[in-house]
């Protein structure tokens, strides 16, 4: 099949609140029939992109994030680990390769790598990439020289979200400004690395922070190739864990939003589809959602087991996207 042509004039980065706002106010059908123009312009809609991730260094995190599991600040009951070693990895990809992932996402709950974890992440990238497939991985704040030695040992995506609005940020994280994630993701972007970075909903925001948290990712000098939304989340002993979960259809406008700012981006319906019915699911697809979390664990919470996000496509003629197939990715 001919690849669908390329949204080439809607790579904006000059979006004002106020637009971010209309389209959030949007009658929802108008809104999906918006989202959907664009998302079949760049791309085949029936195909999902699958990634699986695997928390290589877990918990006892110097970080506060209001919501982790993984933050030595809150008492989860989550046992910490040290980093895993390469073989142990590398086994992981494989399986999770043979059940179907084309990318594999390696978490480590750390603020920034030490220079020496680093070399072991290296090597884990390159066996990664040696399995065939596209990898990615989230270790914090990155120096440039670091983020330099990551793209050297081959590595494709590096995932550090903004999380949430500039105005909202400091009710959820007070050891890390949201300029030094700034920071970072321009030394990403200087490496030539792809950038994978986007938010947490259901946190409690308001709608004015989901639309600065759009706003915030949209107006990046680039778009980042890969936007994460999760839903939060709410993990027991966490500051978020009461929060009200948010209206699915507030969810899926989200997704909307994010999609018809970033048209070439591929948009990934991220945690919280545990928690999720199909139809949300569904919705969330049909409003451009073009990316999953496969596999039967996120990083220390639960996902949907592959025999059920198998289901669900099969149920919904979604298949899922191979290398090579993303028709937007041979832009950047
Ligand atoms: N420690 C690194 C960092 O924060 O940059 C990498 C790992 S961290 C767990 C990666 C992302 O996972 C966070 O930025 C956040 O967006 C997401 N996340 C963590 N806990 C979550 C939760 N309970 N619900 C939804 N998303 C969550
Ligand atoms: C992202 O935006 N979501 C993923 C990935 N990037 C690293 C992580 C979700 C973590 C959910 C909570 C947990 O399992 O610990
Ligand atoms: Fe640490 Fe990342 Fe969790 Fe924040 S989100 S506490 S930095 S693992």
């Amino acid at each position: 099949m001919n690849a669908p042509a390329k949204d080439l004039d809607a790579l904006r980065t000059d979006w004002t609140r106020e637009e971010i706002a209309a389209l959030f106010a949007l009658p929802f059908p108008e809104l999906m029939f918006r989202a959907q123009s664009i998302h079949r312009r760049n791309f085949d809609p029936t195909k999902v992109q699958v990634s699986t991730l695997l928390s290589i260094k877990t918990g006892g995190c110097p970080e506060d994030c209001a919501y982790c599991p993984q933050s030595a600040a809150h008492d989860t009951g989550l046992k910490a680990g040290k980093l895993m070693e390469i073989e142990a990895v590398l086994a992981e990809a494989s399986r999770a390769r043979d059940a179907g992932a084309t990318r594999f996402c390696m978490g480590a709950a750390w603020r920034s790598p030490k220079d020496k974890d680093l070399d072991t992440v290296c090597a884990m990238v390159e066996g990664v990439k040696a399995l065939g497939m596209e990898s990615c991985v989230t270790l914090g704040m990155l120096t440039p020289s670091q983020a330099q030695r990551l793209k050297t040992a081959g590595l494709d995506y590096y995932n550090h979200n903004l999380d949430t609005s500039p105005e909202y940020y400091r009710h959820i994280i007070s050891t890390r400004t949201y300029q030094e994630r700034l920071d970072t993701l321009e030394h990403v972007r200087e490496a030539g690395l792809s950038v994978c970075c986007g938010g947490i909903v259901g946190m409690g925001e308001s709608l004015g922070d989901r639309i600065g948290m759009i706003h915030a990712l949209a107006t990046l000098p680039e778009h980042p190739q890969s936007v994460p939304i999760n839903a939060l989340v709410a993990v027991a002993g966490t500051p978020t864990a009461k929060s009200t979960p948010l209206d699915p259809i507030d969810f899926v406008r989200t997704i909307a939003v994010a999609r018809i700012t970033m048209p070439l981006s591929m948009v990934r319906l991220s945690a919280g589809r545990e928690d999720m019915s199909d139809e949300t699911q569904a919705l969330c697809f049909l409003a451009g959602a073009n990316s999953i979390f496969y596999g039967d664990k996120l990083l220390t919470t639960p996902n949907p087991a592959t025999d059920t996000d198998q289901a669900l496509f099969a149920r919904l003629g979604i298949s899922s996207m191979q290398i090579g197939q993303n028709p937007a990715q041979n832009t950047h």
